[in-house]
């Protein structure tokens, strides 16, 4: 009989929390995101709780109006390298933007870090929905949301390419005989496409992983197909199990459709949990949440899915407005998720801007930890999930309850491990390492 099936688990760590309000709770660090200390300890503790991985989001363009934890924060991937020296086995994943990068710069970056960690560093494919980031690289459009796919799609294929730049054996390092290298295990990628034209090598050496895990975000027809192509893992966000089944098959299935195999990609449902020791405990955990946040704080964080826009100018206790495709370039996949809630609900602007900022049921899971860990199960048994990214509203109390009361039930039920497996992320994930393109040309000539 095989291994039964385990759940990954990844933490998105965002400073105080992914509520707009989360720096002013109590327990908030308030300068969460700039302490490299406050990370060290949320990094630290869970790895001790063998958590899969964490994952650092990023975004490109901030004003008045953003979320506080984007206002003063550390660069993803210098966070990644600092973090590394203080851990041994967890995975860490960092967000970059296929819109405002070079594939050069990128593979480089990732290889790196995978080197530094010893093999467990993760990249967050995104294409960047936020259209005024155009503004901080010297643009003055924001490519469009299926060219801004062409672009990724074309990008990690490259970036790839470039990772493949060594044979894992290509530096020999022979001081006797004066031979560095072996110069038929380098190699040039030649690549000349629509968007890209890069000759290669890469200026380092195939990392531990051979490939970085490649995350996705990015929900919409384009994002499923971009996944499908290139990620070993999504990160999506569901309102319903039964959304979340209906993404899970299709991405699945597109991946088979490109020759891959169903187990080779990923689903990470990011969820949210509050849990108490009973039920009325959890309760005023979100309640106390729920009374941080100002309404005209929840019309911002509202407003950041629509380009921006002022959602003041419209009357809060009337139905969601009709805003036309207006930031549909954007957050695409996201935009029309809330549209067609608001209508499908007849929720008021105030409603959809208190569901957005303090969700409740959805991905929001409320309720003692027997209550929680029966819902994850349900997710993973049903074909919704194959792991959760844990997206605490506040941290770093969230993640604490987590670790503290979730993970021991779902340790007892055998679906998480208490050791991990490998040293590796893609060990841990049970991803197989790619073996090199032109490694494998030469196997079967
Ligand atoms: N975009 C970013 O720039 N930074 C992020 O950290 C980020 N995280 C995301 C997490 C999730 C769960 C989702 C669904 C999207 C995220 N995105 C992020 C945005 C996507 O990369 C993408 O640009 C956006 O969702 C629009 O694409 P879509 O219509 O395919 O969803």
């Amino acid at each position: 009989m095989g291994e039964k099936r385990k759940l990954r688990l990844g933490t998105f760590l965002g400073g105080t929390g992914g509520n707009i309000a989360s720096w002013r709770h109590p327990d908030a660090v308030a300068d969460a995101a700039i302490n490299l200390n406050y990370y060290k300890d949320l990094v630290e503790k869970a790895e001790r709780a063998k958590l899969d991985l964490v994952f650092i989001g990023d975004g490109l363009y901030i004003s008045e109006k953003s979320h506080p934890n984007f206002l003063n924060r550390f660069e993803p991937l210098t966070l990644l390298a600092a973090l590394a020296g203080e851990t041994s086995h967890i995975g860490l994943v960092a967000t970059l933007s296929t819109t405002y990068s070079e594939p050069f710069n990128v593979a480089r970056q990732f290889a790196s870090i995978d080197h530094i960690s010893n093999g467990r560093a993760g990249w967050n494919v995104v294409t960047s929905p936020l259209e005024k980031s155009a503004l901080n690289f010297s643009k003055t459009e924001h490519p469009k949301h299926d060219l801004r796919y062409r672009i990724a799609e074309e990008f990690v294929q490259v970036t790839k390419g470039l990772w493949d730049s060594w044979e894992d054996d290509a530096f020999i390092r022979d001081k006797e005989k004066g031979i560095f290298f072996d110069p038929e295990k380098m190699h040039r990628l030649n690549h000349k496409g629509e968007f890209f034209s890069v000759e290669g090598p890469l200026n380092i050496s195939r990392s531990k992983q051979g490939h970085p895990v490649i995350f996705q975000a990015g929900s919409s027809e384009a994002g499923k197909t971009l996944a499908a192509k290139v990620a070993d893992a999504v990160f999506t966000n569901h309102e319903s199990i039964a959304a979340a089944k209906e993404f899970y098959e299709d991405v699945k299935n597109r991946a088979v459709t490109f020759g891959r195999s169903r187990d080779q990609i990923l689903i990470f449902p990011g969820v949210n949990i509050i849990v108490g020791e009973t039920e009325a405990e959890a309760e005023r955990k979100y309640e106390e949440i729920a009374n941080l946040v100002d309404i005209d704080v929840a019309l911002n964080y509202l407003g950041r899915y629509f380009n921006d826009i002022d959602f003041k100018q419209y009357p809060l206790d009337e139905p969601f407005p009709d805003l036309g495709d207006f930031g549909a370039e954007g957050w695409k996949s996201t935009t029309e998720k809330l549209k067609k809630l608001a209508k499908e609900e007849n929720l008021t602007l105030r409603q959809v801007a208190q569901r957005v900022t303090t969700p409740k049921g959805g991905s929001t899971f409320i309720g003692t930890p027997v209550q929680i860990a029966n819902t994850l199960q349900e997710w993973f048994e049903e074909g919704a999930a194959d792991g959760f990214m844990i997206c605490p509203s506040v941290l770093p109390n969230g993640l604490d309850d987590f670790i503290h009361y979730v993970l021991p039930i779902l340790q007892e039920r055998e679906l998480f491990r208490t050791e991990y497996e490998h040293d590796t992320l893609r060990g841990n994930l049970g991803l197989p390492k790619p073996v090199n393109r032109y490694s494998k040309t030469k196997a079967k000539a």
